[in-house]
Order: structure tokens, then sequence, then C-alpha cells
């Protein structure tokens, strides 16, 4: 098979995201990386995604986990070479499997030669007028420009040490002090960034994931949050001339180039600003990620996303997880099943058996309704957040900067098991070192290996529903029509001949009328739907 140069993919694609550093160690030292992506193709072509992901895998100080990115054109060398990288999308292509990589626009890695000269060059010059530098605030200048609060709690800006010593202007950046953000209103970083794609592009590679889509444009008078009628730096109207021309570069390109948005808003039409048909191809729906298992709340977002995509004419994305985000096995055995950055919930009890067996009713719920879909490493293997991972273990800067309160993300980013009984599960070749966190005892019983030929397992499950919805002309992008149901229960027909029904009710439920079960997230009651299980029905 290869990959086809015609016709929109991205409207329906699933799309598997890999994190380079948990999902296969190749080279032994217990931190994934391109050598053990390209060893594990195998296991993506069989579960069937249509594209790969693939976190940032840029040389990087890992400040963030490679999201504070030093240089935009090539790979860490924790990850491998960029000709690694090449042979790896000629791998997953020779597969049938396009390759999106993950490019982050709003700020850099304070070791980013273009920072390093803004701070040798001092202040006043052009060199600074790439990033936000500004005074301090009173007498001495020692108080922040703004008390603006940072993406991950704590401040967002730091002061700098001028080249003489004394203490100098600040920087801003909205996430860690080693992510300065870029000034957008510069016409070199727009230059800058439309190279760095073309770099991609020329590789290769079907699309860009955009990281934090909505926050590149500052308001340069800096106001403070709550002093002006608009979001200082969130979602201001001219970030949308940085996504009309990518979209012009994307479009120069053959074989449908797609453009992925990393936004989060809850306002569904400012939302679907950045999908009209000049800007994003697609972005991800958080609103559904962060939707509670509840079947009102559910229907409403349903709704919610086709109504505002259908408005721009864009297709709708289902995203249960991903890096960023306790796992949804963790997330539906809790009591309150919501996820939101705001809520801390480290240490609240979960039911991991529910949290299950919703997680393989929402998978299938997911993969059934029109538009892509997102699958996060591991979710297929129906892992779990790991919320003991020790204190002292744990890499996210959000944990040291909320204070200790948030243990952040490491939890939902432990490497993949693969095989065998014991850590590391087949992620590290025998004999190496440890994998960077710890891994649960008990992932013996998740690993692909003990998953494949065990009809119940999730990764049968997915490796089932992916091949049906390759098949199935119903699924993928389209419509629906919601069909009457019990209460708590979710039906929906697509055509030619399709019915997801979920049930979120406590109660079994009517299956409707049918001519066969093609698939079940559980075993089903005679011919009745349990509470917590969705089933895919093929309709005469
Ligand atoms: O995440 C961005 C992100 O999660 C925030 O913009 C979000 O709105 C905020 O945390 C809510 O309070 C991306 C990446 O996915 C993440 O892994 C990176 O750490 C981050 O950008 C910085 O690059």
């Amino acid at each position: 098979m290869s990959i086809a140069e015609s016709g929109p993919w991205w409207r329906g694609a699933v799309i598997y995201q890999i994190y380079p550093r948990s999902f296969a160690d190749g080279s032994g030292d217990g931190i994934g990386d391109i050598a053990g992506i390209r060893a594990h193709l195998d296991h993506l072509s069989g579960l069937g995604v249509d594209a790969v992901w693939l976190s940032p895998w840029f040389p990087s100080p890992m400040a963030d986990a490679g999201y504070d990115v030093s240089d935009f054109r090539d790979i860490d060398p924790l990850f491998g070479t960029l000709s690694d990288a090449e042979a790896m999308i000629a791998e997953a292509h020779e597969r049938g499997i396009r390759v999106i990589v993950d490019i982050v626009p709003n700020h850099c890695s304070d070791q980013h030669p273009w920072f390093q000269a803004a701070l040798a060059a001092g202040p006043g010059s052009p060199e600074r007028e790439l990033f936000w530098f500004r005074p301090g605030r009173g007498p001495n200048g020692d108080e922040m420009p703004t008390d603006w609060r940072g993406e991950f709690g704590g401040t967002t800006w730091t002061r700098t040490t001028n080249p003489d010593g004394t203490p100098g202007d600040w920087y801003l950046h909205l996430f860690t002090a080693e992510q300065p953000d870029f000034n957008w209103d510069h016409p070199k970083v727009r230059a800058e960034f439309e190279s760095i794609l073309r770099f991609w592009f020329d590789r290769g590679v079907d699309g860009i994931r955009i990281d934090s889509a909505a926050l590149l444009i500052k308001d340069p008078t800096l106001p403070e949050v709550d002093a002006a009628p608009l979001h200082p730096f969130h979602d201001l109207d001219p970030v949308h001339d940085v996504y009309r021309s990518w979209r012009r570069i994307a479009d120069e390109y053959p074989g449908e180039r797609a453009l992925i948005g990393e936004v989060w808003m809850p306002d569904a039409q400012r939302f679907t600003n950045y999908l009209r048909p000049d800007e994003l191809h697609a972005a991800f729906n958080f609103d559904f990620l962060g939707c509670a298992w509840d079947p009102e709340l559910l229907r409403a977002c349903i709704d919610r996303t086709l109504e505002a995509h259908a408005l721009v004419g864009a297709p709708a994305t289902w995203v249960l997880s991903n890096h960023d985000v306790t796992r949804a096995v963790t997330r539906y055995g809790r009591t309150d099943t919501t996820f939101s950055f705001a809520t801390k919930r480290e240490g609240t009890p979960t039911d991991l058996q529910l949290g299950y067996q919703r997680a393989r009713a929402a998978a299938l719920l997911c993969l059934a309704l029109p538009g892509g879909a997102y699958i996060y490493q591991g979710e297929e293997l129906g892992l779990w957040e790991v919320e003991d991972i020790p204190p002292g273990m744990r890499t996210d800067p959000m944990y040291p900067r909320s204070g200790f309160v948030d243990p952040g993300r490491d939890g939902c980013r432990v490497p993949l098991p693969w095989s065998g009984v014991e850590s590391p599960f087949g992620f590290s070749p025998a004999g190496s070192t440890a994998p960077w966190l710890p891994q649960p005892a008990d992932w013996k019983d998740r690993t692909v290996q003990t998953q494949t030929g065990d009809p119940h397992s999730m990764l049968e499950l997915y490796r089932e529903a992916l091949r049906i919805r390759r098949d199935a002309a119903a699924l993928g992008d389209g419509g629906m029509r919601w069909l009457s149901s019990a209460d708590g229960v979710l039906a929906f027909a697509r055509d030619p001949r399709f019915v997801c029904v979920a049930n979120l009710s406590t109660a079994t439920a009517d299956l409707p009328d049918h001519e066969e079960v093609w698939l079940a997230s559980g075993p089903l009651d005679g011919d009745r739907l349990p509470a917590d299980t969705t089933a895919w029905l093929r309709t005469s």
C-alpha cells in the first residue's frame, strides 16, 4: 500500500499520537527514540491507523520534554538523526501511514541561538525585538511588566542580567522560563516559521500539528488580563493571518498536507474560526476530551461540535486523551469524570475496572462519530494514569511551577509495555538503563504481546474497530442522525446501514433494530446492551 496522492484524507483520518520519549527505545538508554519507532511501525499498521503525529523530536534541552525547541530543523541526538527521521517517514509511507510533525511556534528554548543572541546583544537591540523584552515596573524595574499568570501556573516574566552584569529587562514566557515567547509582530519570526514548514514539507511530512496555536499574538500594550476588553494573549484576531499564510504554503505541496491546531477554546464559534476554508484543516476537540461520561452532556457536546464545524465546512475531531491530560481509564473511573487543567485530582479515588469498561465504550463512540479521531499511544492498550510516580522522579515542570500541588503530566507519559512480564516490558532492549519513568508491575497484563490474539483485550477491540472503520463506507467523514432512545442512551445512524448505540445509563437497554451486531465494547446481555457499553450495528 502506498500513500494515495489524492483526496482530503484528513477529513476522516484516525491519527495515532506517538510520544517519542515513551514509545519504544532502540538505543537502550531508557528513553524512546526513532529507532524504536521504526522497529514498531508494524504495530501501527496492524492497528490500522491512517497517520501518526509525533510530539517534538527536535534538539531541545528538555525543560518541557521537547516543547522547548533549540533547533526546528534537526533531531535531538536522544532520538536519533535527521536521516533516521527521513528513513522513518519513508518507512511509514511504505505502510500507507502518513506522518505529522509537531511545530511549536509560540516559543522556543532559551538555548535557541536567537534567544542567546538577544541576551548577548542587550537592551534596545534588533535581536531582542524577536522576543518580548520589557523594562520592569517600579522605581528599580524589579517588578514584572505584567501580572499575567502562566499556562502552567506561576509567573510569566523572568529578569535578565545585562551584558555588563547589572539587572536588566524582563522577557515574557507564557510557559516555563526556559520557553521565551516569540514576537509574532516581527516579520523575521513569520518568515522563519514559513521556512520551517517548508523544511518539513520538503522532507515528505503530511501534516503539522501546531502547538498552542491560539497564543501567538500578544497585545503590545501589555494590559492586565481583566483591564482590557480583549484577552492580551489568547485568541487575538491577527493570529488568523498567520494561519492563512501557512495554509497557502501547505496548499503549494501535492498530496493534501494538513494543518492541525492545538486550540483550547471554550467558545465553539471562536474555535471554528481557526477552521475556515483558508486556515487550518482540523483542530483537536478539547470540549469532547474534557466532557464528563454523561449522556446529556456528551450529546450536547456532539451537537455543539457538529453544528460549529458545519458552519465552516470543516471535519470534527474526537479526542479522548493526549500527553497533557489524565488517561481515560483513570478519569472515567472517578466520580467526577471531567478533565480540566484547573482541577487537581491527585489522590482522587478511581475504579479502574469501571474506567476501563467506559474507556472501551468511549473508544467505539469516538470512532463512530463523523470526522477524524485521535488515539494517544497506550490508549489502545487500556493503560491507566500512573499516579504513584515518586516525587523525585517526576520531570514535568508543571509540578514545581504549581508549588508541587499539581502532580503534572508524567503519569500519562510512562513508557509503553510491549512484551514480557516485567519492566521494561520490551520498551528497551534487555540489559538497558531503566525506563525514564517507572512502569507499574501490573502492566504485565497490558502488553501488546499479552493482548494480541485475546478477543476480549482492548488492543483487539481497537484493531477490529479500525478494520471495520476502514471498510465501512458509513464511517469517518460524513453525517449522522440521532435515533430516539431510552434515557441515558445515545443512538445514532450513519449511512449506509450503520448504527452506533452507547448505553450511559445504569440500566440494560434494548438495541435498536438491526441485522447484525458488528462489534461491541463488552458482552451483551442476550440481545440487550448493558450499562457502559457501546455497540456497532449493521442495519438493513
Ligand atoms: O500545550 C499547551 C497547553 O496545554 C496550554 O496551552 C493549555 O491551554 C494550558 O495548559 C491550560 O492551562 C502544549 C503541549 O501540548 C504541551 O505538552 C506543552 O507543554 C505546551 O504546549 C508548551 O509548549
